[in-house]
């Protein structure tokens, strides 16, 4: 931290001294999103109050990604009028994280999220099991609920929807079936998404952004455009971004999670995928990957259909990818 601003807080601690009876006590807020500069803190008021974090808090560890949106955090809001400072971070009930690149560390995108969205479209462009297995597996790993959107069902039919939907609703995964034209199962939507909080996930041009908007016509929000980067600008939202629902709830948009190679150990994959879990411990070897082993319990169990093929080459692809 720059000395001015150090100094700056010093001096509005001092004055607070003065007037000790006014002393705020330290309040907890949910983080919205982050800029270079700020973390913005929501603590139920119009504004979110811009927070820094206090300068020890990581033990001059790489603190860059050691709050992410979502956090529920301890501040001091003594510093100034509208800012304050970072003091804890309250334990995480769930958690979105991205696989460390070498060098960097775990990357958390988004904390304390109940739902994860799926939106995967039925056609233009076709629907892609394989990512949607993969962001069954994030949410698995986070503690996340998934919510399946098979979207633009008006450019499918009946006959092609049902066996997808029946397929997911067997692994225990909530699928709502969606059509922006038809207004088909936006008001069943409107009401997953309320008084929690969810990211949504999905490819690019699967409808994400026109569900939002059809959702909440009259809301006026970006959703799609938090920049991937510490950008240009002081104001640039990086990693994620939290926005408080008209109804109730928050909805996160994170472009990291489009690119996503969810935080699980390769051995401990399958235990990711529902429908393998019964089918464990009776392998051969310990610790079979359950690709290349004889003897294998998984690959058995796709043989005799009680596991579907697509899921298995979901496994392995991922497998393959960690
Ligand atoms: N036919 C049809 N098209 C849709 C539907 N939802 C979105 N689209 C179209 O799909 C394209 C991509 O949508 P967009 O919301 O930008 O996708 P995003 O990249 O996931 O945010 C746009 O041309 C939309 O008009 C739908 O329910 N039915
Ligand atoms: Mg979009
Ligand atoms: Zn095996």
């Amino acid at each position: 931290m720059k000395i001015e601003q150090k100094e700056k807080i010093s001096s509005s601690n001092r004055k607070t001294e003065q007037h000790a009876f006014q002393r705020k006590l330290p309040q907890t807020g949910t983080v919205l999103r982050r800029t270079k500069s700020f973390y913005y803190v929501n603590v139920g008021e119009a504004e979110p109050r811009l927070c820094r974090i206090r300068g020890n808090l990581f033990q001059g560890n790489l603190h860059k990604n050691k709050i992410a949106v979502g956090d529920e955090v301890e501040i001091d809001l003594n510093v100034a009028e509208d800012a304050g400072w970072i003091l804890s971070v309250l334990p995480r009930r769930t958690k979105l994280a991205r696989r460390p690149a070498i060098g960097i560390p775990e990357q958390i995108l988004v904390s304390n999220a109940e739902t994860l969205l799926i939106v995967a479209s039925l056609r233009n462009p076709p629907f892609r099991a394989g990512l949607v297995d993969r962001f069954l597996v994030a949410a698995s790993c986070g503690g996340l609920e998934p919510l399946l959107i098979l979207s633009k069902a008006d450019l499918s039919n009946e006959a092609e929807i049902a066996p997808i939907k029946e397929h997911y609703s067997a692994l225990g995964c909530t699928v709502l079936v969606t059509s922006i034209p038809d207004s088909k199962g936006l008001d069943s939507l409107r009401e997953l998404l309320r008084k929690r909080i969810s990211v949504l996930s999905g490819h690019s041009g699967v409808g994400k952004s026109s569900l939002i908007a059809a959702l909440f016509p009259d809301w006026e929000i970006r959703i799609g455009q938090v920049s991937k980067k510490s950008g240009k600008g002081r104001h640039t939202t990086i990693m994620a971004e939290m926005f408080p629902l008209p109804q109730g709830g928050f909805i996160v948009d994170t472009p990291g999670i489009r690119e996503f190679a969810p935080l699980v150990k390769p051995e401990e994959l399958d235990k990711h995928f529902v429908e393998f879990i019964t089918f464990l411990g009776q392998c051969k070897f310990k610790g079979c990957s359950h690709r290349h082993e004889p003897q294998c319990n998984i690959k058995e169990a796709v043989t005799e259909e009680k596991i579907t093929e697509q899921r298995y080459r979901s496994y392995c692809s991922l497998y393959d990818s960690l």
